[in-house]
């Protein structure tokens, strides 16, 4: 049996959404971040850095969201979320896996925690105002690329897809939220459609707007 640790709308949602998508088996095993459940000796003993989301699969012990991410969609290749090594596409969706958490989920973490970023508690405000126009730069890079759509990979669904849902959710807290990119906007709605994702949100108690 697959557990993915987790806790709402945290770094969790891609693996979540990805694992209802690829409609396989698995249990969500909550980490209470209100009592530092993150921090404690038994979390720390399955990710060291004390960080959502960590998924078991028997004796694997995985974290990093993007590693768990790649994974799952590679471990079930009949759901056909991940082009085949070899397949023309393989080479973008590294790319956009890539991007995302290099560009996106990285500068998320000093726009969500922006006191890490910096020795000068006086410097928080201007290091969260320069990373949210980094990251809305970014938005607006992606939004250009994706255009119509309907996926990252043009016709075709893909972990990278949940990947950036999960992006725009967070982007919702931007002053300039990413839902507002026409081609983004578009992009989050189609996938708020499906059963899977509406499954995902509703599970982990999350209520709209959901982006
Ligand atoms: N690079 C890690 C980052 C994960 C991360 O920052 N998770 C956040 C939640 S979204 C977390 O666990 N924060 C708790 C903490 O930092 O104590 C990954 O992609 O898994």
């Amino acid at each position: 049996m697959i557990t993915l640790h987790y806790n709402p709308g945290n770094a969790s949602l891609f693996p979540h959404l990805l694992l209802r998508e690829l409609g396989v088996p698995f249990e969500l095993a909550f980490v209470d971040r209100d009592a530092g459940a993150q921090s404690s000796p038994a979390y720390l003993k399955l990710n060291p850095a004390g960080k959502i989301p960590v998924l078991i699969d028997g004796d694997l012990v995985l974290y990093e969201t993007v590693a768990i991410g790649l994974y799952l969609a590679d471990a079930y290749p009949q759901a056909g979320l991940a082009p085949a090594p070899g397949d023309p596409d393989r080479p973008a969706y590294y790319r956009w896996m890539a991007q995302i958490t290099n560009t996106l989920q990285t500068e998320f973490r000093a726009w969500f925690y922006p006191a890490e970023f910096t020795t000068d508690p006086a410097g928080v405000p201007a290091v969260q105002a320069a990373v949210g126009a980094r990251i809305t730069a970014a938005f607006e890079r992606i939004d250009a690329l994706l255009g119509a759509g309907p996926w990252l990979l043009g016709e075709r669904l893909s972990a990278a897809d949940l990947y950036l849902l999960m992006m725009t959710r967070w982007g919702r807290t931007l002053p300039k939220p990413a839902r507002l990119l026409p081609n983004i906007g578009a992009h989050a709605a189609r996938l708020l459609a499906r059963p899977a994702v509406a499954a995902t949100f509703k599970a982990e108690g999350l209520e709209a707007p959901f982006v």
